[in-house]
């Protein structure tokens, strides 16, 4: 029935508009075309101001509206994404400045400028001075803020800092795979015809490389400590994918074949997130910011960002994946006599307990 309505209302509105439409030609008529063309001339001159007075109105709303929504609304929580914030705001301001200036003067000009007897209109074909000027100061706008951009870019993509921590991150269709180097600090090598989900090797790793065998690697939550710097080498399994990390501010493509990198220092645990967003569901995100299959929407990875001593007890708890790809090597398979084994688990069943709380 409301169907009905819709319709009946839509015919009725547009046989208005029609009429409407064929009264004023019968008007223009009998006025004589002139004069009604001078007229609708000054309606279109109004409109144009209460159009542009009524833009404004609506682009200062949906900013009022729309900005507790968006990420600028809170500050970056890494040191680099600063940076990128302030070029954000940079090239707002520059642009802003310029869509304000000529918005205004496009639609006042519509107004001032119609048609009248009074004067004649100035025509001109050629203007050098103007053409050097419109062409020079958005070059000149556009190379600063390049030139700004690069810096920038070189420096999270480039060599990271001595202390930084080393997690390598690998995209898969659909999900995040994460390697820690273990105790030490070296990535075992690996190869892509190694890959094998059902023997627990996701990456890849070489088995004949001792440098393996303390790797540790996990799937779709990352760990990393706050104010130190971690350096993200970046890696694909199969297509493009994308390291989005919004409230870093910073993002990389992972390119099968093509390893790429991005460092940052995260600012804030996820614990201080929490607090200063008073959200207590909140957890930095890791979106895969490029298409890349059916799959692409649930490609979720969740950082957690914590102090040292969470992050020592928490790497204390993980297995290196040597042992899940062959068990028999794990050293707490092999038998071991009952009270020292009970004790152990006790005393580690507690710390998780404590690590849980914590986080
Ligand atoms: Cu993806």
């Amino acid at each position: 029935m409301s169907m009905f309505f819709t319709i009946a209302v839509i015919v009725l509105v547009f046989l208005i508009i029609f009429q409407i439409a064929k009264a004023s030609e019968y008007v223009s008529v009998i006025k004589g075309e002139e004069k009604s063309r001078k007229e609708q001339n000054k309606v279109n001159g109004f409109l144009m101001i209460a159009f542009l007075i009524a833009g404004l109105i609506g682009v200062y709303l949906c900013n009022k509206a729309l900005y507790p929504e968006t990420l600028l609304a809170h500050d970056s929580a890494s040191v680099q994404g600063e940076k990128v914030d302030q070029m954000l705001w940079l090239t707002i301001a520059i642009t802003g400045t310029v869509f304000f200036i000529t918005q205004i003067v496009l639609f006042w000009f519509n107004f001032k400028y119609q048609e009248s007897d009074k004067r004649k209109s100035y025509y001109f074909t050629h203007n050098n001075k103007l053409e050097l000027l419109w062409t020079a100061v958005p070059a000149i706008a556009m190379t600063a803020l390049v030139v700004f951009g690069l810096k920038n870019w070189y420096s999270f993509t480039g060599p990271a800092p001595e202390n930084a921590m080393q997690i390598e991150i690998t995209g898969k269709q659909f999900g995040w795979i994460f390697r820690y180097p273990g105790a030490d600090q070296t990535f075992g090598k690996k190869y892509y015809k190694l890959i094998d989900d059902a023997s627990s090797n996701s990456l890849g790793q070489d088995w004949t490389d001792s440098k393996n065998f303390d790797d540790v690697v996990t799937q779709a939550t990352m760990y990393c400590v706050v104010n130190k710097p971690v350096n993200l080498r970046i890696f694909s399994r199969d297509v493009i994918h994308d390291v989005g990390l919004s409230e870093f501010r910073l993002k990389q493509d992972a390119v099968p074949g093509t390893p790429t990198s991005l460092w940052f220092t995260p600012k804030y645990t996820t614990k201080e997130m929490k607090d200063k967003l008073s959200n207590p569901d909140f957890d930095y995100e890791i979106s895969c910011d490029q298409m890349c299959g059916n799959g692409h929407y649930s490609m979720k990875g969740i950082i957690k960002v914590v102090s040292q001593e969470e992050f020592d007890v928490w790497m204390a708890q993980q297995k290196p994946n040597y042992y899940a790809a062959f068990p028999d090597k794990d050293p707490s398979n092999q038998k071991s006599p009952m009270t020292a084994d009970s004790t152990k688990t006790t005393a580690s069943a507690a710390t998780k307990d404590s690590v849980k709380s914590k986080m």
